[in-house]
């Protein structure tokens, strides 16, 4: 049988070692049989399955669900996938694949001249064309290993240099509506790229938008949103229980409401947030930014 080092390995399905050997030790994807000096062999069907594995994280298949299925069943799953169109890992743009390449070979300053010299002036096409793809292209990255969580540290926080840059270069709109949102993410969650585009999305509309950030314990939002005024809170929870948030986003917005009464409007959004809508109640869940953009041109 031809077996396949792990060199070899890296190299036929682009997956860096940290990756494979990931997938190997926490979700037993592979079990390569040793040489007598214990070094892995992996079988031509181990370079199948990286592949397919490669391929459905593309399309947000989570590893932990994928990882341990067996080839055929991968294969029906990417053939699935390939059907739905809306799946399919988005063709990246020259302009976000050299970002991601300025992340990948650590140009700092090339990456920081770079975002520097994006237009600012629309931001719903900034956040529709360039943040959102950006951020996916990143994430796969991330996940496949060939962008560390240190350098997404370093992105992130060019990336919100340069939202804080767009929201600089908004012009003072005078909005007759009386709307006055508030923004935070739940406590325990550090995610704040999704709530910062939508302070700037609502900010490009003309509205009044406070932006609180991450890790917001719901007592405080509540109380912070009283003494603001404010019509419309928004809450963007991307964070699990398991992966730091303090509660689920049903349990924190029950603990703000307790404390802010029941006159604001309510909105919801990322990847935790709760899936139900009530219809006609005060709680909207926003799917993706183009329900907040129409939720905004409703006001
Ligand atoms: C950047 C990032 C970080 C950064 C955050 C930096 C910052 N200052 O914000 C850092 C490095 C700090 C980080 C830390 C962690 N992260 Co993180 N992170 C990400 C990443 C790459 C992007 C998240 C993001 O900003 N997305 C931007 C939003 C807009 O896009 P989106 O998440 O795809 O959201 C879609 C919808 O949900 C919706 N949406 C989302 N937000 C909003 C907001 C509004 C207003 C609207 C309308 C819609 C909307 O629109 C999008 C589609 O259009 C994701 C990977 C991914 N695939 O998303 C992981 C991810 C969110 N992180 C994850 C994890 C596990 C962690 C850590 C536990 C990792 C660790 N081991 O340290 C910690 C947890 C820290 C904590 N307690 O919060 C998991 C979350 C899993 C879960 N459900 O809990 C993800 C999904 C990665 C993964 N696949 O495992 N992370």
């Amino acid at each position: 049988m031809e077996t396949f080092s792990i060199r070899q390995m890296m190299e036929l399905t682009g997956l860096s070692e940290f990756t494979i050997r990931g997938w190997e030790n926490r979700y037993s994807a592979f079990a390569p049989r040793r040489t007598d000096t214990g070094r892995r062999m992996y079988s031509k069907a181990d370079i199948e399955k990286a592949l397919l594995l490669r391929e459905l994280l593309k399309r947000d298949h989570k590893i932990g669900n994928v990882a341990a299925l067996p080839v055929s069943k991968l294969k029906c799953m990417f053939e699935e996938a390939e059907q739905d169109q809306d799946s399919r890992p988005l063709e990246r743009s020259k302009e976000i694949t050299r970002l991601i390449e300025l992340v990948a070979l650590q140009k700092w300053t090339e990456l920081e001249l770079t975002f520097k010299k994006v237009p600012k002036k629309d931001p719903n096409k900034l956040i529709g064309t360039f943040f959102l793809p950006l951020i996916r292209a990143l994430s796969e990255e991330v996940e496949l290993g060939r962008v560390s969580i240190s350098q997404e540290h370093i992105f992130s926080s060019f990336l919100k240099e340069t939202i804080y840059g767009a929201l600089m270069a908004q012009t003072q709109k005078s909005g007759t509506s009386k709307a006055r949102f508030i923004l935070a993410a739940p406590e325990g969650d550090f995610h704040e790229v999704g709530l910062l585009l939508a302070h700037l999305l609502i900010r490009s509309f003309g509205f009044t938008s406070l932006y609180l950030g991450p890790h917001t314990p719901a007592r405080e939002l509540a109380e912070t949103s009283l003494r603001f005024s404010a019509t419309h809170v928004m809450i963007v929870a991307t964070a699990s229980k398991e992966n730091g948030a303090k509660q689920d986003s049903l349990a924190y917005l029950s603990e703000f409401q307790k404390s802010a009464g029941s006159n604001m409007e309510i909105l919801m959004a990322g990847r935790q947030a709760p899936k139900a809508q009530q219809p006609k109640s005060k709680l909207h869940i926003l799917q993706d930014f183009n329900a907040l953009k129409t939720y905004l041109e409703e006001r």
